[in-house]
């Protein structure tokens, strides 16, 4: 059996829960001196680490949100001075500011390790060659995965994502062995690679996330690439890649609980639901030093087991993620809200905020369609005019967004009014 760190995966549930009340104390303590949004959140309740005397306590303390996040841009949250933080990550938010995270040493040096657990899963060791195609850069795909390769002492090829073709070359020339991206990634380079040919390509694994996936899409991968292909799970604001990940039984994703508590609650009450049920799920990370979360609310939904797993980890396990409780696209691994592409629209005199995205997956990459409508007095059927708006559209949500879209300019009028909340979204794709 392949463990990284076959004491802490698998310790029984008692001890298990006995270290997380322990960290957990010592974190309420912490961020109560450092932070004061718990400060105020913890008055608010009436609550002190003291008063934890199990870890069913922790139901009492007050939920963090993306919004707490972004109300406290960029480092409010933070619960070390700024000389300890030597590294930050972002992800988009709702509006045009990004969510901030921080990294201290230790908290670099336990990422590097909870990744390594995460490949470990995977059969990954020292003789083999990390072809890592998650994005480098804020987006915390890239960096995580690669320092996790290396504490295994395997050998990282840092390709990033893009150039299909050039990926496929490298992964013959470099002798890749272990492929980490999105799936749908994953998906768009076996097609790729099958036309080429795929006689020299030696993949035997890979960990794919960032982004819900289906068994079918599983199956493919394995069938294709001729690997085992697992889920890796994780978000910035708790981590980043390695929050949890499947083991070979693939019989859900591990949630590492020596360093998360994970619970379920009801979206819309708040209430902890039992194991087996399904709702929103809840991190709060118990050894973050720079940016330590208290229930942080992911709006990702899915369902935990507790049983033992049949490869002998004690720790929790969660399903698939089957969906979210907001309307958070993830488009090529990028996350995107509509309100996000509503606020470029809304800077442009020529297009009304009556608009539609429309999502889909061809040949296993997503495509991103914004129908927007002219605005009646702009209403031109010059085609130079319309190209440029288009144009110009194009480059500001690219360069807002980071992601790359067709935009097709509609008559006034034209998309369908509701009489509730606007259809935003079309998603053709079939990932729930
Ligand atoms: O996506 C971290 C990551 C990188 C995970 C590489 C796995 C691999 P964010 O950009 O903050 O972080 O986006 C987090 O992505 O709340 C989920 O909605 C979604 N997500 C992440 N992993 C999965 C997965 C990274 N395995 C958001 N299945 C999360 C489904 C996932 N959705």
């Amino acid at each position: 059996m392949n463990y990284w760190d076959q004491k802490n995966e698998t310790m029984s549930r008692d001890e298990l829960v006995n270290v997380q009340l322990e960290k957990l104390r010592k974190l309420v303590y912490k961020v109560n001196q450092n932070v004061p949004f718990y400060q105020k959140a913890f008055e608010q309740v009436g609550l002190t680490a003291g008063d934890l005397s199990s870890i069913d306590d922790l139901r009492h303390l007050p939920f963090t949100t993306k919004q707490d996040l972004r109300d406290n841009y960029p480092y409010g949250l933070f619960a070390v001075p700024m000389d300890e933080v030597v590294r930050v990550h972002a992800s988009s938010g709702t509006t045009g500011k990004p969510t901030v995270v921080g990294y201290t040493k230790n908290d670099l040096s336990t990422w590097a390790d909870l990744v390594a657990r995460a490949l470990t899963m995977a059969g990954t060791t020292k003789s083999d060659f990390v072809h890592n195609a998650f994005g480098y850069g804020f987006f915390t795909g890239g960096l995580g995965i690669h320092y996790g390769a290396e504490r295994i002492g395997a050998t990282i090829i840092p390709i990033s994502a893009g150039n299909t073709d050039r990926q496929i070359m490298i992964m013959r020339d470099f002798g890749s062995t272990i492929l980490t991206c999105t799936p749908s990634y994953a998906l768009y380079l076996a097609e790729t690679a099958e036309g080429m040919g795929m006689d020299s390509i030696h993949l035997k694994a890979g960990l794919f996330g960032a982004e819900p996936w289906t068994d079918q899409m599983r199956r493919q991968l394995e069938d294709k690439l001729g690997i085992l292909a697992l889920d890796i799970y994780g978000l910035s604001e708790v981590l980043g890649p390695g929050v949890g990940c499947e083991c070979s039984e693939k019989a859900g994703l591990h949630i590492f609980e020596d360093h998360f508590i994970v619970e379920v609650i009801d979206p819309v009450t708040g209430t902890p639901l039992p194991d087996g049920e399904k709702g929103e799920l809840v991190f709060t990370t118990l050894t973050k030093e720079a940016l330590p979360v208290i229930r942080y609310r992911t709006r990702d939904i899915s369902v935990i087991h507790r049983e033992k797993c049949a490869c002998g980890r004690t720790h929790a396990r969660i399903e698939r993620i089957t969906g979210r409780t907001d309307d958070m696209l993830i488009i090529r691994g990028v996350n995107v809200f509509p309100s996000q592409i509503e606020s470029v629209l809304l800077e442009f005199g020529e297009t009304e905020p009556h608009y539609q995205l429309v999502v889909d997956r061809k040949d296993n990459l997503d495509s991103l369609e914004i129908w927007v409508e002219l605005s009646a007095n702009m209403f031109s059927d010059r085609v130079r005019f319309l190209e440029d708006l288009e144009a110009r559209l194009r480059h500001r949500i690219l360069s807002v967004l980071g992601i790359s879209s067709r935009i097709k300019l509609v008559e006034p009028h034209t998309i369908p009014r509701s009489e509730g909340k606007a259809k935003r979204v079309v998603d053709r794709r079939d990932l729930f």
